[in-house]
């Protein structure tokens, strides 16, 4: 039971064509998890040591300290002022402002348009990992820059973004995972990532239906594709929250269903986070689950899949 619902009563739910369906007109519902968290079947010479991926399977993420030093952390530092003042005029689409106002909140695909962005993507450390854990060769489905300011910093909502990425872009399966390389330092009161442990092993399925252009809103605030009240309730009763508070150049690393969300930021220190999403290349988007069209390209990669080649040399040289 999670948050007064069986499981098994939304068993039937999954049982159409679509294994993970939401949004199509029913409530909010707890349904099965049919796939894998860590795909890879062999441990053996694996880049994290086995007992990191016990804990990545049972609670859904892994916080990893130090994975850039702070040479590598200023360059990417340095490339997001160039960038922020870059789009500050420009009316480029990749740019997300926050409710209601102009500060900027997110940047997407960052790995195309930012060179430091583009070899952070592939380097070793983090692609080695997302190929293990999802046991296959990967591709980048969505990259972007989170921007909470100090002061006015707004929050994310909780959500899984399997839900969304299943819905709306049409990713099939939960064979994909988020790393989120922290930029600033990530505290307990500047609106750090929280997760919940163990969320990832149950699809939240979501009421409502997607209206069209949705990303417009949710990307701003997202009020579809959110879970209701009591099932939070219920999986941060047997989960708890954890608030993953770190120093920059950390990686938190989550799988793509694991429930998740931030708060506003009101103190004066700014938090900033890339995401890189990577996907397996046997898990390429297909049409999406709504009947909507699919997304802008810049949030989901759709066209010109390719696995990703590592490429040495860290991120700060050019
Ligand atoms: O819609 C999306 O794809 C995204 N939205 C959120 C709130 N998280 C993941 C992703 O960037
Ligand atoms: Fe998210």
């Amino acid at each position: 039971m999670i948050g007064g619902v069986s499981v098994s009563e939304s068993v039937e739910l999954a049982s159409c064509a679509d294994p993970y369906p939401s949004r199509v007109g029913q409530s909010s519902a707890i349904l099965t998890r049919l796939d894998p968290v860590v795909h890879s079947q062999s441990f053996e010479g694996g880049p994290i040591p086995r007992h990191l991926v016990d804990e990545y399977e049972e609670r859904g993420f892994l916080v990893l300290e130090n994975m850039f030093t702070p040479l590598e952390v200023r360059s990417l530092q340095e490339e997001v002022a160039l960038l922020q003042e870059n789009h500050r005029h420009a009316d480029n689409e990749t740019c997300i402002a926050e409710p209601g106002g102009h500060t900027l909140r997110s940047i997407f695909a960052v790995h195309k348009s930012a060179s430091s962005f583009a070899r952070l993507a592939c380097d070793r450390r983090l692609v080695e990992l997302a190929q293990f854990l999802l046991g296959d060769e990967v591709y980048i489905h969505q990259s972007r820059l989170n921007f909470k300011p100090g002061f006015r910093g707004k929050e994310f909502y909780w959500h899984s973004d399997f839900e969304t990425w299943h819905v709306e872009d049409g990713m099939p399966r939960m064979r994909a995972l988020s790393m989120s390389i922290t930029l600033t330092e990530n505290m307990a009161n500047n609106g750090p990532l929280m997760l919940i442990p163990g969320s990832h092993k149950h699809y939240v399925a979501c009421s409502g239906q997607t209206p069209e252009n949705h990303f417009q809103e949710s990307l701003r605030k997202q009020e579809y594709g959110v879970p209701s009240d009591e099932l939070l309730l219920g999986l941060a009763n047997e989960g708890g929250v954890f608030s993953a508070d770190a120093q920059p150049g950390s990686v938190i690393v989550f799988d793509c269903n694991t429930m998740h969300g931030s708060n506003s930021n009101i103190t004066p220190y700014p938090r900033s986070n890339a995401f890189i999403v990577y996907n397996s290349l046997q898990n390429q988007v297909v049409v999406p689950y709504c009947e909507r069209p699919p997304r802008p390209e810049f949030i989901c990669t759709r066209s010109a899949i390719e696995p990703i080649t590592i490429r040495e040399g860290g991120i700060s040289s050019g």
